[in-house]
C-alpha cells in the first residue's frame, strides 16, 4: 500500500510536467500558480534534486522587477479563465518579462529551499552541490521576494500583510473574506466565460458566480492603474490584512534569514530576522483572547474578521509563545475542528464544521485540503510540535490512500472533490512517505 500510494504520486507529478514546470493540476489549472510551485518542488526533491531546483528556477523567471513573484504563470496558451488577456501583466508601469497574473499568493518558497537544501545533502555528491549552487545563486532573488512583501505590503510596519484580491490569500472564498467581499459592488464590466465549473463534476464545489464576477472585478481595477501598488491601495475594493499570508511571511523570511546567514550575507540575514520578528509579533497581536483564534481585518472600515477558518491557527504557523501554541494545539485537536465526531479523518477542514458558514462541498468553505495538513504538519515540527506532525501526517496518509490525489475531500464522507490529480497533493504524499 505505502508503496503503492508513493509509485502513484510519482506518477501524477511526472504526468503534470511540462519539462521545466507543473502545472497545478492537469485540466483545472493548467499552468504554475506561485505557492503550488514550492509545495511541489519539496515532493519532487525526494524524486530528483536538479528537478526541483528547475521547478524553482522556472518561477523565479517570472518574477517582476518590483520583486513580486506572480500567482501565475502563463508559459502556455489555455482556455484558463482569467488567463493573460484578462491579466494583461504587459500594461504595468514595470512589466514583468513573461506574461503572469498580477497579484502574488503567500510566500512558502523558502520552506521548498529549506527542503531541496535538506533533501540535497541527505543524498550527498552532485545533489548536494545543485542545491547549494541554487541557493547561493538565487538567495538576490527570493530576498527581493520577501523584501517587497514587507515593504510595499506593510508600508507602516504593523507585521501584517495586506492583500487586494482573495486569489492572494490562496483560499479564494473562504468565508474569511465574506464580509470584504458583501462590499465589493461590480459595476459595468467587459464580459466573460467561466472555464473552471467545466472540470469540476459539480457545480457548487466551486465559488459562486457571484464571486467570480467580484474576482473580475478587481483584476479590472488593478488593469486600470496599471498595477502600481500605491494607486491599487487607494481605489481597490478589497483591502484586507490576511492574517495567514502574515505567519507564512514570519516563517518565511525567518528560513530566508538563516540561509543569508549560512551563505554570508550577513546585513541580509539581520534585516530578514527582524522582518520575521515584525510579522510574528503582527499575528500574535490579532489573536483573539476569547476564541484563541487570529483574525484578519478588513483595512476598508477598520472592522476585525472573527471567521472559524484555517487562518486562525496562524501562529502555528509563524512561531508564538509556548503558551498560544499550546492552546492552538489543543483547539485544533479538538471537537470543533480534527476532533469533531463527524470527520471520517482527523486533519484540519478550511472552515470549523461548527461554524455556520460551514459548507462541506464548497472549496475553501469547509473541506479538507492535504496540502494544508502538510502544512501545518511541517510547520507543527519546526515549532517543536512533533507530536501533533505526526498525528496529522498519519491521518493524512490515510485520506490519500484513495489514490485520487484530490484537491480536497469532503470531510464527513471522505469523498474526493475539485480536481483530481492535483499536484501539491501527490508531492504532500511523496514527502510524507519519504
Ligand atoms: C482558481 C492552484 C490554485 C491554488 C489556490 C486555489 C486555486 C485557482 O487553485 O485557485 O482558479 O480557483 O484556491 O490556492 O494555488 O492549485
Amino acid at each position: 500500500m505505502t508503496a503503492a500510494l508513493a509509485d502513484a504520486a510519482a506518477a501524477v507529478l511526472r504526468g503534470n510536467d511540462l519539462g521545466h514546470l507543473t502545472v497545478a493540476s492537469p485540466d483545472l489549472y493548467p499552468h504554475q500558480w506561485s505557492w503550488d510551485t514550492a509545495f511541489v518542488a519539496v515532493g519532487i526533491s525526494r524524486l530528483s534534486v536538479p528537478r526541483a531546483v528547475a521547478e524553482m528556477t522556472s518561477l523565479l523567471a517570472a518574477q517582476w522587477p518590483s520583486g513580486m513573484i506572480p500567482h501565475i504563470v502563463f508559459d502556455r496558451p489555455s482556455a484558463y479563465f482569467p488567463g493573460p488577456e484578462r491579466w494583461r501583466s504587459e500594461l504595468a508601469i514595470d512589466p514583468p518579462a513573461l506574461r503572469t497574473s498580477g497579484i502574488c499568493q503567500p510566500p512558502v518558497h523558502s520552506v521548498a529551499l529549506a527542503c531541496i537544501l535538506q533533501e540535497g545533502r541527505r543524498r550527498g555528491g552532485s545533489d548536494r552541490r545543485t542545491a547549494e549552487d541554487f541557493v547561493a545563486a538565487t538567495l538576490p532573488g527570493w530576498l527581493a521576494w520577501h523584501r517587497w512583501l514587507a515593504e510595499s505590503r506593510d508600508p507602516e510596519g504593523h507585521g501584517l500583510v495586506e492583500i487586494h484580491h482573495s486569489w492572494e490569500s490562496g483560499m479564494d472564498n473562504s468565508p474569511r473574506w465574506d464580509f470584504p467581499y458583501s462590499r465589493v459592488v461590480p459595476g459595468e464590466m467587459e464580459r466573460f466565460t467561466r472555464t473552471d465549473t467545466r472540470h469540476v463534476g459539480e457545480v457548487r464545489q466551486r465559488p459562486t458566480d457571484e464571486e467570480y464576477r467580484r474576482y473580475i472585478w478587481l483584476v479590472d481595477q488593478m488593469v486600470a492603474v496599471r498595477y502600481d501598488e500605491e494607486a491599487i491601495r487607494k481605489t481597490i475594493d478589497f483591502h484586507v490584512a490576511d492574517v495567514f499570508f502574515s505567519a507564512l511571511l514570519a516563517l518565511a523570511a525567518e528560513i530566508i534569514g538563516e540561509l543569508a546567514e549560512e551563505f554570508g550575507h550577513r546585513d541580509d540575514a539581520d534585516e530578514m530576522l527582524a522582518v520575521a520578528a515584525r510579522f510574528r509579533a503582527g499575528v500574535a497581536a490579532a489573536v483573539d483572547p476569547e476564541t484563541g483564534l487570529a483574525t484578519d481585518r478588513d483595512l476598508r472600515s477598520g472592522r476585525l474578521l472573527h471567521s472559524a477558518t484555517l487562518s486562525g491557527f496562524a501562529p502555528l504557523i509563524s512561531g508564538a509563545d509556548a503558551d498560544v501554541l499550546a492552546r492552538q494545539r489543543e483547539l485544533l485537536l479538538g471537537p470543533d475542528w480534527c476532533g469533531h465526531r463527524e470527520l471520517r479523518h482527523a486533519v484540519p477542514p478550511s472552515t470549523s464544521p461548527a461554524a455556520p458558514q460551514f459548507d462541506r462541498r464548497r472549496y475553501w468553505r469547509g473541506p479538507q485540503w492535504p496540502v494544508m495538513t502538510w502544512l501545518f504538519s511541517w510547520a507543527a515540527r519546526r515549532q517543536g510540535g512533533a507530536e501533533l506532525a505526526g498525528r496529522l501526517r498519519e491521518e493524512a496518509l490515510r485520506q490519500l490512500g484513495d489514490l485520487s490525489f484530490a484537491e480536497y475531500y469532503d470531510p464527513m464522507s471522505g469523498q474526493a472533490l475539485g480536481s483530481r490529480n492535483q499536484s501539491w497533493t501527490a508531492a504532500a504524499a511523496l514527502d510524507w512517505m519519504a
